[in-house]
């Protein structure tokens, strides 16, 4: 196995400790991949894929992807909207890509003032100094809503800024709300959701990776889609067919088989994309459905 052959193995940036961390390296792996630790822990080697994964910081993803040094990185919106601006900024062209976003790591970037100071739009910002580390988004918002304000750039620990007096509110991410009230502050306004994505090399890649790259998104496709998916199995009698493939949730066209021996009842099978509660069942036996069945599904490809 030749890992740095650049033409033949799909190079991936993932965070190396952090949000996105767990449930990126679990996405690759119910894509089927097998891996081995290298022993810096740097790296993880495809076994079974040719597909090797570089563990870094996330605000280093879209270098390593800009500069080809990986092929694909998995990140937040908000780090990928961010360096897509400062990018811009700096005349970087072509950008990376983004090939799709992931079901996690969902999160806000919010606006948020001190508790008991009113807030009422974009205007409120007029003249105040908000603390962020990501002035390249706040920037745009200030400019779109044409309020002039002062970006105040930091590393971290935004939340305590007010506090500190350095600045007068905050722009930062928020997914429970908790950081916020115990620094004693309210979410004012979302100037942005985010959650994971992928993203890919502005240059042109081999055929074969291009064909590896095709072949991993169709099987996230699939694997964010049998998350919430079940499959029903149930008899139906013939004349209430109609009332009871209306109830199947998010369910397309069922396939209706005949019952040996009976010639009023049918059993019916669907992929529900729904997520199937209890009140779905209920409703079902009432329609006239019986022997219900909900299976999981492991895995689909569309
Ligand atoms: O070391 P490295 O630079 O890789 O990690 P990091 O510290 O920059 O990132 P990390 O692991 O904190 O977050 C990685 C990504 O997860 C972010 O870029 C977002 O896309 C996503 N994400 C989802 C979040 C949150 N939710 C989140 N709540 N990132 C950060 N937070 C922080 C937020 O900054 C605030 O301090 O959590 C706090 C607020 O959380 P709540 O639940 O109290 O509202
Ligand atoms: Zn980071």
């Amino acid at each position: 196995m030749n890992t740095l052959d650049k033409t033949s193995r799909l190079k991936v940036a993932l965070q190396k400790s952090g949000r996105l961390t767990d449930n990126s390296l679990d996405l690759l792996v119910r894509c089927g991949l097998k891996y081995s630790r290298g022993k810096d822990q740097l790296m993880c080697f495809g076994e079974n894929m040719p597909l090797d994964v570089l563990f870094v910081r996330d605000d280093d993803i879209p270098d390593l992807v800009q500069e080809d040094v990986c092929d694909l990185g998995i990140l937040g919106l908000n780090v990928i909207e961010e360096k897509r601006l400062a990018f811009q900024a700096q005349g970087v062209a072509p950008l990376f890509d983004q090939l799709m976003v992931l079901d996690y790591g969902k999160c806000r970037l919010s606006i948020a003032v001190p508790d008991g100071t009113e807030y009422k739009d974009a205007r409120s910002l007029h003249g105040k100094r908000i603390a962020t580390t990501y002035p390249y988004i706040l920037g745009r918002y200030l400019r779109d809503n044409d309020v002039a304000a002062e970006v105040v750039t930091l590393s971290g620990s935004i939340e305590i800024a007010p506090r500190l007096g350095r600045a007068d509110f905050i722009c930062d991410l928020v997914s429970t709300g908790s950081t916020l009230i115990a620094n004693h502050l309210w979410e004012a306004e979302t100037i942005l959701e985010s959650q994971a994505a992928i993203i890919t090399t502005p240059v042109a890649v081999s055929a074969f990776k291009q064909e590896w790259i095709h072949r991993l998104s169709m099987r996230i496709d699939g694997v964010q889609q049998v998350k919430e998916s079940k499959y029903i199995m149930l008899h139906a009698p013939r004349a209430k067919l109609a009332d009871i493939k209306k109830l199947l949730p998010g369910s397309e066209s069922p396939t209706i088989v005949p019952l040996d021996g009976v010639s009023d009842k049918v059993a019916v099978h669907a992929v529900c994309r729904e997520n199937v509660f209890w009140e779905t069942l209920e409703s079902l036996k009432s329609a006239g459905a019986s022997s219900i069945l909900v299976l999981p599904v492991e895995k689909m490809l569309a």
